[in-house]
């Protein structure tokens, strides 16, 4: 009797700390899952924020209705062209251009009406129209002659502000080559030729 109550005893003990340390195991378990998800959105998030090749169901929108409800600005799709808004810090054209080659990137192109209003409106819709954005547009190799840097090809559509460009020169004797979005006068997002040393905000296309 002894020896089985003493068994049954030990057997108990066996048994209880077997519970805990499972009870103590699952804990942890779900202490470590927990923790894993909470740490999964900001690494989704930094993610979505990174320019990427490939659109999926997060990282592009065809238009700027489709953002207002998500957590990340997407990459706005124009047709073969996927735009980033550089809005993270301003740049002089050149620091820009820099950082869209960098990403795998070009600063923008614009090719037509449609495209030139699908990128207002996304620039607007995310309370930025009041920004100016750096394009790839330039005449530094030859003053009037714009060309996209993004594709080598001369400026087809345009889209300047009245009077631009107007090649305006400052006093410490700088020109303005460098192709910008500018709301200048209310009437929404025109093209007007600044100093490419000018900070700024900028426009990537992939
Ligand atoms: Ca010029
Ligand atoms: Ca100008």
């Amino acid at each position: 009797m002894y020896y089985s109550g003493l068994y049954r005893a030990n057997m108990n003990s066996w048994t209880d700390t077997a519970a805990r340390s499972i009870i103590l195991f699952l804990t942890l378990f779900m202490c470590f899952v927990a923790t894993r998800s909470q740490i999964a959105v900001p690494r989704t998030a930094h993610k979505l924020n990174e320019p990427q090749g490939e659109c999926n169901n997060n990282n592009c929108v065809e238009d700027s209705a489709s953002v207002i409800n998500k957590w990340s600005l997407p990459l706005l799709r124009s047709g073969d062209k996927k735009l980033y808004l550089g809005i993270f810090f301003k740049a002089n054209w050149y620091k820009a251009a820099q950082y869209c080659r960098y990403h795998g990137m070009h600063l923008a192109s614009i090719s037509n009406q449609e495209e030139n209003d699908k990128l207002e409106k996304y620039i607007k819709d995310n309370g930025l129209g009041h920004e100016h954005f750096w394009t790839s547009g330039t005449d530094q190799a030859e003053e009037g002659s714009f060309f996209w840097l993004a594709n080598g090809r001369p400026i087809g559509y345009t889209n300047w502000n009245a009077g631009e460009p107007n090649n305006f020169k400052y006093e410490n004797g700088e020109e303005e080559h460098c192709l910008e979005l500018w709301n200048r006068d209310g009437k929404g997002l025109k093209w007007n030729d600044s100093p490419c040393s000018f900070e700024t905000f900028f426009v990537c296309e992939m």
